[in-house]
Formats: structure tokens, sequence, C-alpha cells
């Protein structure tokens, strides 16, 4: 038995969109970040870190949402739909998960919360902004390798593409506009066009 742990407007989005890509079945625990669901004792015997998303797989318990999501491509993938075929293509999809979680993350929530979800009296405008110039570094590096192809790794869709457009995805609610990244901008359409993007989020 597969069980995903936490709501669809969390990173739990992540590993969801990984289980549409790859038709598999699965049970949704919606535990929620707002309120005490994370603080219960039998959910932080699985995360001690009190924090969602968290498979469980049979026995197997996985908790960091981009651990999830290139485990389930690496174990479930068998058709080649998002587990690349080389060990180069492997460290490829590393390479983009490491960066997105460490370049561009915290900026971007940074910009989401401060201008979109915080209430009014916790924003800071100041902070907002500063983070928001912090994009412009990865948005290019992004904008630049995707000048040649349509994906990260190539022609195809692949994990790499799904855990960095799941990143990029708060750039709408976030209200970050990507036009002035013509390549980036168009990439991420075609990823967020997905099906089982779409799928996930209505999960
Ligand atoms: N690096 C972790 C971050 C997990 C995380 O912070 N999740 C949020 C929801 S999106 C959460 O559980 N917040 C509750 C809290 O921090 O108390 C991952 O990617 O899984």
């Amino acid at each position: 038995m597969r069980k995903l742990y936490g709501v669809t407007q969390s990173r739990a989005f992540r590993p969801l969109w990984v289980m549409h890509e790859l038709g598999l079945d699965f049970e949704q625990v919606p535990l929620d970040f707002r309120g005490d669901d994370l603080r219960a004792a039998d959910y932080l015997a699985l995360n001690p870190n009190g924090r969602i998303p968290t498979l469980v797989d049979d026995d197997f318990v996985l908790w960091e949402s981009m651990a999830i999501t290139l485990y389930l491509a690496r174990k479930y993938d068998n058709t080649g739909l998002l587990w690349p075929s080389s060990v180069e293509g492997e460290a490829r999809a590393w390479q983009w998960s490491f960066w997105v979680m460490t370049e561009v993350e915290a900026p971007l929530l940074s910009v989401l919360m401060h201008t979109r979800v915080l209430p009014e009296e916790k924003r800071k405008p100041e902070k907002a902004k500063r983070d928001l110039g912090l994009l412009k570094a990865p948005f290019s590096v992004l904008e630049k390798s995707l000048h040649d192809r349509d994906y990260l790794l190539g022609e195809a869709f692949s994990i790499a593409d799904l855990n960095v457009a799941a990143v990029m995805s708060w750039c709408k609610p976030a209200r970050v506009v990507t036009r002035d990244y013509p390549n980036l901008d168009d990439w991420l359409k075609r990823c967020l066009a997905r099906p089982a993007r779409k799928a996930a989020q209505k999960t």
C-alpha cells in the first residue's frame, strides 16, 4: 500500500504529479501544514521534521519532496517516461533537482509569502523586492540552458523538468513574471500543460 501524507496545496504536489504521470495507485492522507496535524505523535514517528510530504511505500518511509519524486521515478518508471536512461542523465536530474531547491525555492517562496500569503501586517515588501531580485540569476541560467532544447535533458520531458517546474509553478501565484525569459516561459507552459500536472492539482 502506498500512502502520501500532505495536502495538495503543499510540496506534496510534487510527488502527486509524479504518481499521476506514472499512473500509480496511492492513498492521499491530506494532513495540513495549517494547524496541528503535523505535530501528532504518530505522524512525527514517520517524519520527525513534522513537515509534509511523507511517502509510505509498503514499509519504506521517505520524506523530503525531491527525494520522494526521484525515488518514485527511479523505482516505478518502467517505460522511460520520466527516468533518464543513462547514468549521466540521472546525474543531470539530480543536478537540476538540487539546483532548484538551493537556488530558486527559498527566494520564490519568500516572494509568494510576502506578496500574497502572509497577512498584510506581516508582509515585508523590501524582503519580497530583494528576493525577487535574487531570482534573476537562476532564471537566466534556466533561460540559457533551454536555448537549444525543449526540455532540460534534451527533447523529452523528464523528472528533471518535473522537479524544476513544480517549484517554478509558484511563479503564477506569486505573480512573478517570466515573459522576459522566453525559453523559460515556453518551457514552463509546456510542463504545466501536462495532463498529469492538472490531475495532480485536482487531487
Ligand atoms: N524540504 C522539505 C520542506 C517541507 C516543508 O517545509 N513542507 C511544508 C509544507 S509545503 C510544511 O510541512 N510546513 C509545516 C511547518 O513547517 O511547520 C521538502 O521539500 O519536503
